[in-house]
């Protein structure tokens, strides 16, 4: 696919060597689940290949470019920029590496936080960031991992609580979206 080796090219240029390994493991982790779920190829690949692409601009930045593109800043984001990799990946995703694709793009804008009611390509590429191959072990990760290409919404629930645990065990501020998610799907779990 032409425009996924164009966009390898320019991706290297502007992440460190670990972050582009777990692009591609992200990547080709969304591919296996669109085949799964009979999800479209080419946006999963899309989608996973380019849901970092903000990740390794400093934060200073982050807040600088949102500030320059009138992107709203929360105070949790404020306070932990590191979130905003995910809207300004969609930005620059368009921006950038020339996405359309509102669908693809809602997908990179979704990846951390999640968010209620999400599509198809949202939940692959959500669970893909936290299962693809290169992910250091989190707790449940076998689980979690088989469950992915079992039960999609159950796999989706598990890393959320797991991640809320997670976030809670270190004292990290938990972003709305994060919280609404969980209970989302929880209650959609019952
Ligand atoms: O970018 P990745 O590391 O591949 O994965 P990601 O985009 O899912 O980001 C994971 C990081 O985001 C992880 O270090 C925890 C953080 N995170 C996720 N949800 C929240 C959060 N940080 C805060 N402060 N609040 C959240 O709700
Ligand atoms: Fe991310
Ligand atoms: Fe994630
Ligand atoms: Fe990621």
């Amino acid at each position: 696919n032409q425009q996924i080796r164009k966009i390898q090219k320019e991706l290297k240029k502007h992440l460190d060597e670990e972050r582009y390994e777990h692009t591609l493991g992200v990547m080709y982790t969304s591919a296996a689940l669109a085949m799964r779920y009979q999800a479209n190829l080419e946006q999963a690949l899309l989608a996973g290949l380019l849901h970092d692409c903000a990740k390794c601009i400093p934060n200073s930045e982050k807040i600088q470019i949102c500030r320059e593109e009138r992107l709203a800043v929360s105070e949790v984001e404020k306070a932990n920029p590191s979130l905003l990799h995910a809207k300004l990946g969609a930005f620059f995703a368009r921006k950038q590496y020339g996405v359309s694709d509102t669908e693809v793009l809602d997908a990179i804008k979704s990846h951390t936080t999640g968010r209620p009611g999400m599509s198809l390509l949202e939940k692959i590429v959500y669970i893909a960031d936290y299962i693809e191959p290169g992910r250091k072990e989190l707790p449940n990760m076998k689980d979690v991992r088989q469950m992915a290409f079992e039960d999609i919404d159950k796999c989706l629930y598990k890393i959320l609580e797991d991640s809320l645990v997670y976030l809670n065990s270190r004292g990290i501020p938990i972003d709305p979206m994060t919280e609404q998610t969980y209970l989302y799907y929880k209650e959609e779990q019952k």
